[in-house]
């Protein structure tokens, strides 16, 4: 342990009169939190070297990712450190409430949803395994925008998260790196956040670039009072790291978007062969035995291109060793199969901003072509669907697989659907390429950061290994018919319910019936999650509270949390949809508090580790094939909440690993809805017959409900029934599925009520989350993938 009671309070006080001028009763809460870290800061700072120095000697992993969904450091370290109580304690002598320093940190989302977290959990178990692993991404000064809901409306406002300045990095300097494009040099600046594992003195590392200008001021134009021109170069520069792109499953195809693309890959790329040089010199044969790289979907994979460019241009390679290394040290990951998604480049743009990397794309394309004509003579069509070049557009997916070792899915139908429909021509050609690694969520943020409660209870009863390592939870099993084991876990769960509606009551104002069910979805707000699926059940069953005022309905708070990309006019419709029938059905003194929709203001991950604990229906509805993993679904489920979902990404496994009978799986499978497709969906079918469908989606345009003139509802309702150029209706088949899911809730609702039977299932689940882990995951990556061994210092 590198800190005690002492150290702690010492270094408190002294970084508040350092940096603030203040002694502890005049602090505010920020300033007492901030005095806190850069004590955590110092204590670490020497096995932080130490690590750095032990992973140089031997194969390095590299995580090159676009987003980096951190949230919150503070209680996670301390955690970490096993220091958490003690400061707590300490705070508590000191008469500062620990919490309300906790509350003090900005998260850091420097990422949108599922993606960027999954990075963030494979940071904290490459830590706690001792993995020889590093991150690589960009320091963005506004990460995802704040959303506040105005009318209804979701409206986007500035993540200012550095505000105050980030206590957990470090500016490196000495390692900055210059990056040009075809019309700009930038630097970029490195800052370095350490990342603590679990029970063990390593320190990995977390290098965020931040990019600025060459020079800071043109004095000339200053001189002649161009204030603006004086300046122009520095904004240019900045603007590479200003803001994340808030879409998440979708190509945003901006210039700027390129930029911070090869902004991130080339000076990470540099960085590491810079390590690379510094110790082994120029042989270059070695790089694959001291690196491995892993490319975080197609965002950062124009760090292959820039690796020919630093082989072959810079260190005078020739092209065929250096792309010999390049198809040994790259490895892709691929986290969705929608279409919008997939990112593609117009060639103009690329050249205009890459020229010299265009050139070597182009020479990739070429020799890629040649060695397709090898391999299936004269098949144009073939070579033409396969080309990293085609017509204006540059296929980034393409080159990945092409120039990577392995490709991978996140989930075993994810990669199944990439090996049989989506990529099938590619697992053709590169058969031993394909492997499944199916995601998985940090126990130690999820479990036992977010339910101390459950945690505690837990380790009394199967000791602390679960901590690292989650295959112990099975040892949970054995208590499945124990009353008061199941008991105690219903009144933890309660506790937690009435810890978030207290949360919920604070920053929103609005109470909580904490022995209703908790029914809850979270997640970023897409079509194929289908949200819409969710609030239309509620608006049905609320229909049928109104004309049979004294059904029978075990009450149920039904929980939303989501943000919608700024541009993404249907989502926002969603939004607002939601946000009227709970207003609504909220206010409505007829359906008697039975059932309540509260949709949570700016979900993020500090609000996700007190909602999790609290749910007892984990709501994972999307359409079958389109959610390639979830991870918010093996959150919910250590938490003890049963699923309510399709057979889709890896609700399949949870399914699998704690039995169809202690979840409520329902819907469209993948096989059924290909063959719907084949033979032709139309969904008026559904909404003219399925009793109830057709008065749900009428209320969107007879008046019912209010979208405030902006035609929202409207658009909703054609693109169910009408489609759209782009799009046939309902492409996501949420008539079809309505009526089973429908029927499934109708079974939740009454088997709540046997909270001992519920108790149970939940207890299953728990036990049977173990395969779950990150650190599972990130162990098969280093063992199947990287080639790395554990190393501690
Ligand atoms: O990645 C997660 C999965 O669990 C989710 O199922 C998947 O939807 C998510 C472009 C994405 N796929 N693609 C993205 C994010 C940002 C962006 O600009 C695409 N996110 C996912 C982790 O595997």
């Amino acid at each position: 342990m590198y800190l005690d009671k002492e150290k702690i309070i010492d270094g408190i006080k002294r970084y508040l009169k350092v940096d603030w001028g203040k002694s502890l009763k005049e602090a505010e809460d920020f300033e007492i939190y901030q005095a806190l870290a850069k004590t955590i800061m110092e204590g670490i700072s020497e096995n932080w070297e130490k690590t750095s120095e032990e992973y140089k000697k031997g194969k390095q992993a590299f995580y090159l990712s676009a987003e980096f969904l951190m949230g919150r450091a503070l209680g996670n370290n301390l955690m970490n450190m096993g220091v958490l109580r003690e400061v707590k304690e300490v705070l508590k002598e000191l008469g500062i409430k620990y919490n309300q320093i906790e509350e003090a940190e900005d998260d850091a989302g420097l990422g949108n949803g599922g993606l960027g977290r999954l990075a963030a959990c494979f940071m904290d178990s490459l830590a706690t395994l001792n993995l020889p692993g590093q991150g690589y991404g960009i320091r963005y000064k506004n990460g995802i925008f704040t959303q506040k809901f105005e009318d209804g409306f979701q409206k986007e406002y500035p993540e200012t998260w550095l505000k105050y300045g980030d206590p957990w990095s470090v500016r490196k300097s000495s390692d900055e790196v210059i990056v040009e494009f075809g019309d700009q040099k930038v630097r970029a600046v490195p800052y370095d956040t350490p990342i603590l594992g679990y029970g063990t003195d390593n320190v990995n590392t977390l290098r965020l670039w931040e990019a600025a200008p060459i020079n800071d001021l043109d004095l000339d134009a200053f001189n002649s009072q161009e204030y603006e021109e004086a300046v122009q170069e520095k904004n240019k520069a900045e603007n590479i790291s200003r803001i994340l792109y808030p879409n998440d499953s979708t190509n945003e195809g901006k210039k700027l978007r390129l930029k911070q693309q090869y902004f991130f890959a080339s000076a990470s790329l540099q960085d590491i062969l810079k390590s690379f040089k510094r110790i082994h010199g120029k042989d270059y044969e070695k790089l694959v035995d001291y690196v491995a790289i892993q490319l975080n979907d197609t965002h950062p994979v124009i760090a292959i291109p820039e690796m020919m460019r630093l082989l072959y241009d810079v260190e005078g390679i020739s092209w065929t060793r250096a792309w010999n290394i390049v198809e040994n040290i790259f490895s892709y990951t691929n986290h969705t199969i929608l279409k919008e998604a997939l990112e593609k480049w117009w060639i103009e743009l690329y050249r205009e901003v890459l020229p010299r990397i265009y050139d070597i794309t182009y020479r990739i394309h070429i020799e890629l072509l040649q060695s397709l004509e090898k391999q299936y003579p004269e098949d144009r069509k073939k070579h033409e669907k396969m080309s990293v070049i085609q017509g204006d557009l540059i296929h980034m997916a393409w080159m990945a697989i092409y120039g990577s070792k392995t490709i991978n899915g996140v989930a075993e139908l994810h990669t199944e659907l990439l090996k049989n429909q989506e990529l099938k021509e590619w697992y053709k050609l590169y058969p031993k390429k394909f492997q499944n690694k199916t995601n998985g969520i940090t126990q130690r943020r999820w479990l036992l950061f977010s339910n101390e409660e459950l945690s505690n209870f837990i380790t009394k009863l199967i000791g602390d290994e679960w901590i690292t390592d989650l295959s112990q939870l099975k040892k949970l099993e054995k208590y499945k018919d124990n009353k008061k084991i199941l008991d105690k876990f219903l009144e933890i769960k309660n506790l937690k319910k009435t810890q978030l509606s207290n949360h919920l009551k604070k920053v929103q104002g609005i109470e909580i019936d904490t022995d209703s069910i908790f029914d809850v979805q979270v997640k970023r707000l897409h079509e194929y999650k289908r949200q819409l699926l969710n609030i239309f059940h509620i608006m049905d069953l609320y229909n049928k509270i109104k004309e049979n005022p004294e059904m029978d309905i075990y009450p149920v708070t039904y929980i939303f949390g989501a943000k919608a990309a700024p541009g993404y006019f249907r989502a926002k419709g969603i939004i607002k949809l939601i946000n009227e029938v709970a207003k609504a059905v909220n206010n409505d003194p007829r359906v008697k508090g039975r059932i309540k929709i509260v949709f949570v203001e700016n979900y993020r991950v500090s609000l996700a580790e007190k909602i999790f604990p609290a749910a007892d229906i984990s709501e994972q509805i999307s359409t079958a094939g389109k959610e390639a993993s979830g991870t918010g679904n093996m959150k919910f489920m250590i938490n003890g909440a049963l699923t309510l979902g399709t057979l889709d990404g890896a609700n399949v496994e949870i399914a699998q690993e704690a039995g169809l009978e202690n979840n409520y799986i329902f819907g469209l499978k993948v096989e059924d809805i290909n063959k719907l497709k084949e033979k032709g969906y139309n969904p008026s079918k559904e909404y003219e017959s399925v009793e109830g469908l057709k008065k749900v989606v009428d209320s969107l345009i007879d008046g019912t409900y209010d979208d405030g003139g902006t035609g929202m509802f409207q658009e909703l309702y054609d693109s169910l029934l009408k489609g759209a150029s782009w799009h046939k209706p309902d492409q996501y088949f949420i008539f079809k599925d309505f009526a089973e899911y429908r029927e499934t809730q109708r079974k939740v609702n009454i088997e709540y009520r046997n909270q001992s039977e519920w108790a149970k299932k939940a207890w299953i689940n728990i036990a049977n989350g173990g395969k779950f882990s990150s650190d599972r995951t990130i162990a098969q990556y280093a063992s199947e993938i990287w080639g790395i061994k554990a190393k501690e210092i």
